[in-house]
């Protein structure tokens, strides 16, 4: 077909989250073209804000493209050998467990079956852990316990088919926001939302129910409504006698405690009439999936969150059938895959444990006699051991734990007092990097090549755009590079990541005679059958069709094939609050970032939603310890201390506070949530309770504030106790600024700024120390700095605007230091819609001129048409608007 000037599509896989979007991407030179492939079965043709800005993502700024001993540049050979010795010393000292792997969701299958089966098979020992420790173990240890093995039931489909739909502790609208719009759809002919969570987020907003449940209640609350369905004779007892164990001792379990809806209403903090409304939904509609996510997993008590979840539908037998299971969500793009292959330290490889007779059948088919026979330490408890010594060599691979574990301060003393750290990024300067000894550059999204398993166990392609720069290597061949150099060549001679796709093929379907978990099917792919893969879900038999949903025959992976049920009792968390630190402080997701920001950071279309780190509070909250709008904020726990602008709102309950995950040292070193977070753990998963610690807040009270754009990044300039925040825009950055000194610490700031070439137009007042500065190089803006020691600044938007045309106009240069233009002032508010670019602004004017529908105002502004995540934000501005028109129009 003749395509005009366009270069062919290729059909590639979104690298955000578990979603698993189609992508068809257009290459030319380094810039790229992105759509929603309309073939991919998991979105057809939908991509999100994160998705549809990959182009803007695929520079090669701030990569790390030659490999890196300390601070100078090595060849692959030298970087190679030195992890190599470095790791066989310290196994020949101190034995294969003082050495460890800290991997994650986001490598591909093919590099995470690499990694394992050299630590597993070859070094021998447990030790390698994934990110998903902090992701998906409470819910991988419910499925094994439930099910008999790691089986995600469901399929997007059943999200089709549902006619009600449970959200416990998922933010779907803005996590998996193509999924969220596939749901919003089936709400057309009658889909029914319920959301447990206790903030009202976006996904809560537009639900028909909020559950805005006590932080850590959610098990009372399942159980409740286990024995509200016994009670009604809602269970289903024929599915139960068939196909379940343990229901007896649950029901018993049950009783232990007072299971009145208004005694379990009092315990959850939630209305009785809310209880009850959703006890009666879930009770009456067969059809219904109940999703979770982090709300459930990231706990304490996460694993028998998960397992009251699953006991619901257990014994309701809503399982395996159209419409109806408990369906785990998963995070990253390829946590599945991690967790197939045996990327977590409780697990062995191709959902084998350390049964002897996995351990010998895994060795067996490795050639690896060595084959590690007991688990390793899983995450918390891996950096615990890095710290006090007994792991002498970690590699990390893809992800960045500095940011993203618990009470990462402790992490970073680990990480610092190790003898030797790895770590392959294809970023230059995450905050994990700055303690790597050895930096490996891996191919980025774009470049590498291979497979991903997305939420409903489906196996799609990633494929290269790009040609590799620099010395960047895929990180499966960096990893048979250091096994050959550790001596074990000849089990990791892979020539392309087909052949290791086909092997870990072969390993699903060794001796298999019941695991679910096999890819016979996609054993004999040829090198183009692997090229052209298309999206296809596991198990996949030998004829290769994949299977869309599991359990339809009521067998589970189990001995008996029957699942379990299996009490579980509900705890508070694993620290509780008390009068030094009175909320319960809530970490998660914003919609238009990605984690710790090394990749979405790079798109400044999604800085515009969310540009600074904040924290929401309850007003009544934040007026008893005198913290206002917008105001800085101390974030206090037992653990340290962040500061983030305060947002007041009541979708947050009273006595908690909630903190996005996402800021760094990069972009805000203040506001970094993370050393704030108590390593509590679950004690069967392993996860840690990211969604609680007990906190309090004060005001910061800065005496001074100020803002920076420029053309040129700047860090947070030692030596001055700034609260820095860097905020990329087009053609420049932002930098805002607040201190608690005097004139001595905006000296340590002009100082660590330097002075740029060009002309300087200044205006300052001495007496208060409050300063405007703008410099102009070659008839171009480079710098602004404005400080005030008191009273307002301006609004950034239009001085940021400055930067972008080659020629500073005129008239801009006569009020630049006022900082507003020549007209009326443009304060374009935070961008409602990425995928379209509309600012709050431009959707408030068109409500003005009398669009008063979610879709009137996605007729006029476009906002809300594409991915639909900003969907709930609209209606609440039409909702807030009616008011504000009034007063207007009687004005
Ligand atoms: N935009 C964006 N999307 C992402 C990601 C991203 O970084 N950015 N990351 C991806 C990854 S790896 C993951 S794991 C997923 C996570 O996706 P989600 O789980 O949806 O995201 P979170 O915001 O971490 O947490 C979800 C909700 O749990 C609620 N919660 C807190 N405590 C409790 C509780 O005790 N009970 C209940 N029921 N709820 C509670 C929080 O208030 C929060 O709204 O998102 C994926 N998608
Ligand atoms: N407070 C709080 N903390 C949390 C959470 C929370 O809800 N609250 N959620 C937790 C969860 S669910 C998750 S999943 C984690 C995520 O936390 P991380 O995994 O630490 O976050 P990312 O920013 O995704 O880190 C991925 C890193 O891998 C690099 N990278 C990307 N692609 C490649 C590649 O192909 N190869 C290599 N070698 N590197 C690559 C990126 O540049 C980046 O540095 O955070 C956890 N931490
Ligand atoms: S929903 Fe968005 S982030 Fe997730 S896979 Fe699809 S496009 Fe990517
Ligand atoms: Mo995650």
């Amino acid at each position: 077909m003749a395509d005009g000037a366009l270069t062919p599509a290729t059909a590639t896989t979104c690298p955000y989250c578990g979603v698993g979007c189609g992508v068809e991407a257009r290459a030319e030179g380094r810039s790229l073209a992105v759509s929603g492939d309309l073939r991919h079965p998991a979105n057809a043709g939908r991509l999100c804000s994160k998705g549809s800005a990959l182009g803007a993502t695929v520079g090669l700024e701030g990569r790390l493209l030659t490999p890196m001993i300390g601070e100078r540049e090595a060849s692959w050979s030298e970087a190679t050998a030195l992890v190599a010795r470095r790791f066989s010393q310290t196994i020949a000292r101190h034995g294969p467990d003082s050495v460890a792997f800290y991997v994650s969701g986001q490598l591909l299958t093919e590099d995470y079956y690499a990694a394992n089966k050299l630590m597993k098979g070859f070094i021998g020992s447990g030790n390698i852990d994934t990110n998903s420790r902090l992701c998906m173990a409470s819910a991988v240890a419910a499925h094994k316990q439930a099910f008999g093995a790691d089986l995600v039931p469901g399929c997007y489909e059943d999200l089709d088919l549902a006619d009600l739909v449970v959200f416990s502790g998922h933010n779907a609208a803005w996590t998996h926001p193509v999924l969220f719009r596939r749901m919003e759809a089936a709400r057309g002919r009658g889909q029914r939302h319920v959301v447990i969570d206790p903030r009202r987020t976006d996904t809560a907003e537009v639900a028909d129910l909020h559950l805005a449940l006590a932080p850590q209640t959610d098990v009372r609350l399942w159980n409740g409504l286990l024995a509200d369905l016994i009670r009604r004779g809602a269970i289903d007892r024929t599915y139960i006698a068939e196909h379940v164990n343990g229901f007896a001792a649950v029901e018993a379990a049950l009783c232990e405690a007072d299971q009145s809806p208004s005694a379990v209403a009092a315990d959850c903090g939630l209305a009785l009439g809310d209880l009850e409304t959703f006890f009666q939904m879930f009770a009456e509609t067969p059809k219904t999936v109940s999703l979770f996510s982090m709300g459930a997993n990231q706990s304490a008590q996460g694993v028998a969150k998960g397992l009251a979840i699953l006991n619901a539908h257990l014994a309701t037998g809503r399982i395996g059938k159209p419409g109806a299971c408990p369906f785990s969500i998963t995070g990253q793009p390829n946590a599945m895959g991690g967790r197939e292959t045996g990327g977590m330290a409780n697990t062995l490889a191709g959902h084998m444990d350390f049964a002897p007779a996995d351990v010998a059948r895994v060795a067996r088919f490795w050639g690896a006699p060595e084959t590690a026979a007991k688990p390793g330490l899983k995450a918390v408890d891996m950096f615990e051991a890095v710290r006090d010594g007994r792991i002498k060599a970690i590699w990390i691979m893809a992800t960045n734990p500095a940011v993203s574990m618990p009470d990462a301060t402790r992490v970073r003393e680990a990480l610092a007092n190790c003898p030797f750290v790895a770590v392959s990024d294809c970023m230059a300067d995450t905050d994990t990097m700055a303690f790597a000894h050895v930096k490996l550059p891996a191919l980025a999204w774009g470049e590498k090549d291979g497979t991903v398993t997305n939420s409903e166990r489906r196996i799609s392609r990633q494929r290269a755009l790009f040609p590799a720069p620099g010395q960047a290597r895929p990180d499966w061949r960096i990893i048979a590079e250091v096994a050959e150099a550790m001596g074990f060549g000849d089990a990791f001679a892979w020539t392309s990541q087909a052949s290791v796709f086909r092997e870990w093929a072969r390993l699903t379907a060794f001796e298999n005679t019941d695991r679910t978990l096999d890819l016979a099917g996609l054993v004999g792919l040829s090198r183009d059958e692997y090229d052209d893969l298309r999206p296809v879900q596991w198990p996949v038999g030998s004829d290769r069709a994949g299977t869309p949903r599991l359990f339809t025959d009521g067998r589970f992976q189990t001995a008996d094939g029957r699942a379990n049920m299996v009490p579980v009792q509900a705890k508070g968390p694993a620290t509780a609050c008390d009068p030094a630190y009175p909320l319960s402080l809530n970490t998660g997701r914003i919609r238009d970032q990605w984690h710790t920001l090394t990749r979405t950071g790079l798109a400044a279309d999604l800085w515009r939603h969310a540009p600074e780190p904040f924290v929401e509070i309850h007003p009544e909250d934040a007026a008893a310890v005198g913290v206002g709008q917008g105001a800085l904020t101390r974030v206090q726990t037992a653990r340290g201390e962040a500061v983030a602008i305060a947002r007041l709102t009541d979708r947050q309950r009273r006595g908690g506070v909630f903190m996005p995950m996402h800021w760094t040292d990069a972009y805000a070193p203040s506001g970094r949530s993370n050393s704030l977070i108590a390593p509590n753990i679950d004690p069967t998963s392993g996860q840690p309770e990211f969604k609680h610690t007990p906190a309090r807040v004060r005001a910061y009270r800065e005496t001074w504030k100020g803002f920076l754009i420029s053309r040129q990044a700047f860090a947070a300039p030692e030596g001055a106790e700034l609260i820095w925040r860097r905020i990329p825009q087009t053609a420049c950055t932002l930098h805002e600024f607040a201190g608690r000194g005097d004139e001595a610490e905006r000296e340590v700031l002009r100082r660590a700024l330097g002075e740029p070439a060009g002309e300087l137009l200044t205006y300052g007042d001495p007496a208060t120390g409050a300063r405007r500065e703008a410099w102009i190089a070659g008839g171009r803006l480079e710098r602004v700095l404005f400080i005030a020691t008191g009273g307002a600044l301006p609004p950034r938007d239009w001085l940021a605007e400055l930067f972008e045309p080659a020629i500073l106009p005129a008239e801009a240069r006569a009020t630049l230091l006022f900082g507003r233009p020549p007209g009326p002032v443009i304060d374009k508010g935070p961008m409602v819609c990425a995928c379209l670019k509309v600012a709050a602004r431009t959707i408030d004017q068109a409500a003005l001129a009398g669009a008063a529908t979610v879709e009137a105002v996605g007729a006029a502004t476009g906002a809300g048409t594409n991915c639909g995540s900003c969907r709930p934000e609209i209606a609440r501005r039409l909702a807030a608007f009616t008011p504000v028109r009034e007063t207007q129009d009687a004005a």
